[in-house]
């Protein structure tokens, strides 16, 4: 019955968004685009609402709950972009403590939420999508449908426990536990946390406990706010059922990196696992995940790893994220920013794959965002539901000290918010290779930085920063970045295996061979290190940067400006940053022949068209190659930005040996200029053979000097005309042609 319901839901879903769905994928990897970058915290989703709806920030980070969606659908105040998340609420169930540890138990409770009346009541077909598997079917190819389902249903969930000795053995009306020896023991009262703060799941807890205490099971229930929750759930261990949330993510590693067992640390508060899940199989599966050589042997793992997950049920997937996000559509009248007023939010940026989160509130859009077509200007205000409490790179627990870092910190890699796709970052190019790692393939990865990246201090960002990095992730136990560094051979000795060959250039070894390694190295944040090797890796909490100097030294698009705790962060752009822009950028987008074969001796002409996608006009120099050999430099050709120019370029062939040529230009970098790759095309090749052999068979013959013939006295635009028949090139056919070739009637070129 949840499989028809999950089918309906999604079809519902599907339809809900036609009509408002942008669906623009564009976004630009520069900026910030405005001045400053302004966090405003709010104590509860009520008053930040209120905030984006009085004016006072322009977007929030929750979605918007069905109420508000009615009331901004039509406002034309508002732009409303569809979410999609791969997020997760589930029910945290603490797997140490009795009666939840046994697994029966915890099987029975999953048959007690009513996922139904949960979606059609609480979510209201709006706020989110229910998930029938910890990877659900919007993950597609990772997705395992055939895991073990729970649905609704009070009197399996009695059966499950009746199998297992829970039964109201007395006369009072709960259950207790009939041990194999027969003693009775009365079921404790379940610790169960609700959060206050979120209505949605506030209302999941208060649904879940009814079910729980009407068939029998006792429960202390608890709303409470944040801190209190995350007191008992992360870092006390005092709970049996939590309502979680947790993501969104890019990709499937969070189950190896939240739930193996070697994560389950119940004497270290902020465990990842913290519902203590401890399953020889599961890790078996979730390590050939993280391990896989390729993707297919990732997927299949992937897979194998929720079928034990979701038979164990160490936690209970309930519901992931849908629904809307909202931002204002105009410039508000903040006193003092005038010159802005009214103009139009541009540049947001509706992510899908999330750099921290989903939707419109993601990285990209505070890189992008800027009012009405102002290069750089004004202030984008940003509601926050809560303060950041980690204030360093290295700590970074909730998604509040996620986004305060993501802005100030720089990875060697993004992901392109749309497909995923890793795109360079501080790293303009990588390889990723194997090595041999004690007899076992292993992956080595080489990453090149860009030239001349500084910190916010001005000093240059460098290789050994990012080795640098890498250690000190580990030594500080981040409980973030520490399973991306854990498997760098001997990250645990002085000497790490990292090659820093030049400033540029890093390479790391690992012992273990992995799809998932250029996402490791890609994902951290890189810290300074002329700052942090002056601070033990085990103090990062309080002898941080930020702790003794009230600043952070970073490389991202802001730096901190100043800040008000529990209030708000006023971030100001960094001109540090190596994409503060506006970009300089021109890209070749033609390499045009007008001949595909030409007589040696005579000129084939090539159209080189170079586009200027920067803002300022450039003056390029354009440089042809024929196969490796550079033929031609072009310089001074001016491109204006937003228009394209096209330069001809006259080969004379005179010398050049038979055979083809691949033609390729490459428009020279200019001043500041960061995207390159796009600066080089290879288009195709043109044959050089004898003159007059204009089929390209290597031998002058009738067929020849009749195709020329055939073409008498055409030019360009005629339907006779081939360029490869003017002989000479001048656009004419005509006796001088047809005598060029006969002149070389019989020849041919000896193999
Ligand atoms: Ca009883
Ligand atoms: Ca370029
Ligand atoms: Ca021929
Ligand atoms: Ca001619």
């Amino acid at each position: 019955m949840l499989v028809i319901s999950m089918l309906l839901i999604s079809v519902l879903s599907f339809n809900f968004f036609t009509s408002e769905a942008s669906g623009s994928t564009e976004y630009e990897k520069w900026g910030p685009r405005v001045d400053y970058l302004q966090f405003i915290i709010y104590s509860n989703y009520e008053s930040e609402v209120q905030a984006l709806r009085n004016g006072l920030v322009d977007f929030i980070d929750w979605p918007l709950d069905y109420d508000t969606y009615n009331l901004l659908k039509t406002d034309p105040d508002f732009v409303l972009e569809p979410l999609t998340m791969y997020d997760c609420y589930d029910i945290d169930i603490n797997n140490l403590r009795w009666p939840t540890s046994d697994y029966q138990f915890r099987k029975a409770i999953a048959h007690l939420i009513n996922y139904e009346d949960f979606y059609t009541l609480v979510l209201r077909a709006y706020a989110g999508e229910m998930m029938d598997n910890i990877i659900w079917s919007e993950w597609a190819k990772w997705y395992n449908p055939d895991a073990t389902k729970y649905w609704y249903d009070p009197y399996t969930a009695l059966d499950i426990l009746a199998a297992a000795g829970y039964e109201n053995w007395d006369g009072d009306p709960q259950l207790e536990w009939k041990a194999p020896n027969a003693t009775i023991y009365e079921l404790p009262s379940l610790e169960f946390y609700a959060r206050q703060d979120d209505p949605i799941r506030n209302a999941l807890g208060d649904m879940i406990n009814a079910d729980l205490n009407a068939i029998g099971i006792p429960t202390t229930y608890v709303v409470a706010q944040r801190s209190i929750c995350w007191q008992k759930a992360y870092q006390k261990y005092e709970y049996h059922l939590y309502t979680a949330g947790m993501g969104p993510f890019p990709d499937p590693q969070f189950l190896y990196d939240y739930y193996h067992s070697k994560y389950a640390t119940p004497e270290i508060a902020w465990c990842m696992n913290n519902v203590f899940f401890m399953n020889a199989t599961y890790d078996y599966w979730v390590e050939a995940m993280k391990f896989a050589p390729d993707e297919a042997t990732a997927i299949n793992a992937c897979k194998e790893a929720q079928a034990v997950f979701m038979d164990q049920v160490p936690l209970i997937p309930v519901y992931y994220s849908a629904g809307s996000k909202a931002y204002r559509a105009n410039y508000g009248h903040h006193g003092g920013e005038e010159p802005y007023w009214d103009r139009p939010w541009n540049g947001f940026v509706n992510s899908i794959i999330p750099t921290i989160d989903s939707g419109i509130n993601d990285y990209w859009t505070c890189l992008n965002a800027h009012p009405g077509d102002v290069t750089r200007g004004g202030v984008l205000r940003y509601g926050w539901m809560s303060d950041a409490d980690h204030i360093n790179p290295i700590t970074v627990y909730s998604i509040w000290d996620s986004y305060l870092q993501d802005e100030l910190y720089s990875t060697l890699l993004m992901l392109d918010p749309f497909t995923g796709f890793f795109i360079p970052w501080l790293a303009k190019e990588w390889t990723i290779e194997t090595w041999d790692y004690g007899g076992d393939n292993a992956t080595k990865l080489t990453l090149e930085l860009y030239d001349n990246l500084k910190w916010s201090d001005g000093q240059p960002l460098n290789s050994s920063d990012v080795a640098f990095t890498m250690k000190y992730m580990y030594d500080a136990n981040s409980p973030s970045y520490y399973p991306y560094v854990e498997t760098i051979d001997g990250i645990d000795t002085l000497t790490p295996h990292i090659e820093t060959p030049d400033a540029n250039t890093v390479v790391i070894y690992y012992t273990v061979q992995s799809v998932w390694a250029l996402s490791w190295a890609g994902d951290t944040p890189i810290i300074p290190k002329h700052i942090w090797e002056a601070i033990a890796p085990r103090q990062v909490e309080n002898k941080g940067e930020f702790v003794t100097t009230g600043n952070l030294t970073c490389s991202g698009p802001y730096v901190i400006d100043s800040y008000l705790r529990g209030q708000y962060w006023l971030l100001r752009a960094n001109p540090y940053f190596f994409r503060y822009g506006p970009p300089h950028d021109i890209a070749t987008r033609d390499v045009a022949k007008q001949k595909t074969i030409v007589g040696r001796g005579n000129n084939a002409r090539i159209n080189i068209t170079v586009e200027n996608i920067g803002y300022f006009t450039e003056t390029a120099t354009i440089e042809l190659f024929a196969n490796a050999s550079s033929i031609a430099t072009i310089p001074g050709v001016t491109v204006t930005n937003g228009t394209s120019t096209t330069t001809t370029y006259t080969w004379d062939t005179e010398g050049v040996a038979y055979g083809n040529y691949s033609l390729r230009a490459y428009a020279w970098p200019v001043i500041g200029e960061i995207e390159t790759a796009d600066n080089t095309l290879t288009n195709g090749w043109i044959y050089v053979g004898i003159t007059g052999d204009v089929d390209g068979n290597d031998f002058v013959e009738v067929k020849d000097l009749l195709a020329i013939a055939l073409a008498y006295g055409s030019s360009p635009g005629d339907p006779k005309f081939g360029p490869n028949l003017d002989i000479n090139d001048d656009d004419f056919i005509d006796v001088k042609d047809i005598l060029a070739a006969a002149l070389n009637y019989g020849q041919t070129i000896p193999p």
